[in-house]
């Protein structure tokens, strides 16, 4: 049985990924940080079904307390399991919070990494371990080529880019140095369901369904015209698996090759929330009109701003597909809307229904 070791398991891309290795016939060790607030919720399907495979004596899926910043505690979690496959998705992932938390954003983002790859080489597991390094769309920042592809310069905007511009690089550095099975994901923006909700795509949905139910006046959103390349995450974490299956380590676009704006975002999720909008105004006075009944429901506020924008992203997979025969138009960007728009309104729902009980 294969072993893999997941770090960032808590997050979207990580509770996708367990699950998709379990299913597999993996087994599954994730680093979880100890938090004094409950950080499991996305791993809850996981856990109930391991519970009863664990009762049979089958158990596959293993949480362990780490922290990559803590190069100690990650040298010892990855010496204890000695595992076939690493797949590095622990970090600070905001662009707008790593310009408020740049040090700390760096320690985890780029620190990190070097901390993984370091102590896979200090085991002397460099022959055994496949390292997976989630790299972003975000290194092309101020884009110098559209559509971005492997070739394309990195010019990053961000404390965040500039971290796992160092991420990216130490990741190509271990593999040319040491011979070591250490791959790049360069993933443009994917969404679900479990998306942090306040990453502008989930921002929007949550706030749609509260509206459409009549739990929120309005949203509040920064900049409208930023385009980006929007893809499903349930479909990228297969690539981050085929990724490691290629016969040999090389880095890898990830991306649907489509570009939307927030603007075209929010008017489709509000629209799949039983919502049609119109816009007036421009630029900070610009609003978002409920057609039917005159409100004022979506409106511009400067403090969503970022002191460098990334304008606009488009991803080439070309390679993907050919190389690993990725399909990377599985989920429609209006499929993908509609799915994060039924799961809200239900959760919205259930909200309610909550609070009724306690009242
Ligand atoms: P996410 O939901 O923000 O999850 C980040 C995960 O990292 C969480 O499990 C978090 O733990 C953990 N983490 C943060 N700091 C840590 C530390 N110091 N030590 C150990 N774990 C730590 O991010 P995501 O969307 O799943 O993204 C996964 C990875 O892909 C990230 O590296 C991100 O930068 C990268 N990426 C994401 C996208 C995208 O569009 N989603 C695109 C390109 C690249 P807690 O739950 O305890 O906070
Ligand atoms: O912003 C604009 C904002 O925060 C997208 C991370 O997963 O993808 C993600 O980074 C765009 C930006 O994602 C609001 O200015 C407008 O132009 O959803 P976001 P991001 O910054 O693209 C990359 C690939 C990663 O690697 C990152 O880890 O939307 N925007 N109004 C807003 N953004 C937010 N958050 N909130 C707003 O109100």
């Amino acid at each position: 049985m294969k072993k893999a070791l997941i770090t960032g398991v808590t997050g979207q891309d990580g509770s996708y990924l367990a699950e998709f290795l379990l299913e597999k016939g993996y087994e599954v060790h994730g680093i979880i940080r100890r938090s004094s607030s409950y950080n499991q919720e996305r791993l809850e399907d996981i856990m109930s079904k391991e519970e009863a495979e664990a009762l049979k004596g089958h158990q596959r899926f293993y949480l362990h307390y780490g922290d990559v910043t803590d190069a100690l505690n990650i040298t010892k979690i990855i010496g204890d399991i000695r595992p076939d496959e690493i797949y590095n998705l622990a970090a600070q992932s905001h662009v707008r919070v790593s310009f408020d938390m740049p040090g700390y954003t760096l320690d985890t983002d780029a620190k990190g990494t070097l901390n993984i790859l370091e102590a896979v080489r200090i085991l002397g597991l460099s022959e055994k371990t496949k390292i997976y390094q989630a790299s972003t769309s975000e290194l092309f920042g101020k884009v110098q080529e559209v559509p971005q592809k492997e070739t394309t310069p990195f010019y990053p905007r961000s404390p965040y880019g500039v971290a796992k511009l160092y991420g990216f690089w130490i990741t190509k550095n271990y593999r040319e140095s040491y011979n070591m099975f250490a791959a790049n994901g360069i993933l443009f923006n994917h969404e679900s369901e479990r998306r942090g909700e306040t990453f502008v795509t989930r921002k929007i949905t949550l706030a749609a369904a509260r509206i459409a139910q009549g739990k929120q006046k309005k949203l509040c959103l920064g900049n409208l015209d930023s385009l980006r390349d929007w893809g499903y995450a349930k479909d990228y974490v297969e690539c981050m698996w085929l990724i490691l299956q290629h016969d040999k380590p090389e880095d890898f676009v990830i991306a649907t090759g489509e570009m939307h704006s927030v603007r075209e975002f929010t008017e489709l999720a509000f629209k799949n929330a039983g919502i049609e909008l119109k816009w007036t105004g421009k630029g900070i006075e610009e609003k978002g009109i409920n057609k039917k009944t005159g409100e004022v429901i979506v409106e511009v506020d400067s403090k969503f701003f970022r002191p460098a924008e990334v304008d606009q992203l488009l991803g080439n997979p070309t390679k993907a597909k050919t190389l690993l025969g990725w399909n990377p138009t599985k989920t429609s960007f209006n499929e993908l809307i509609k799915k994060m728009i039924i799961s809200d309104m239900k959760k919205v729902n259930n909200e309610q229904k909550i609070k009724k009980s306690f009242d």
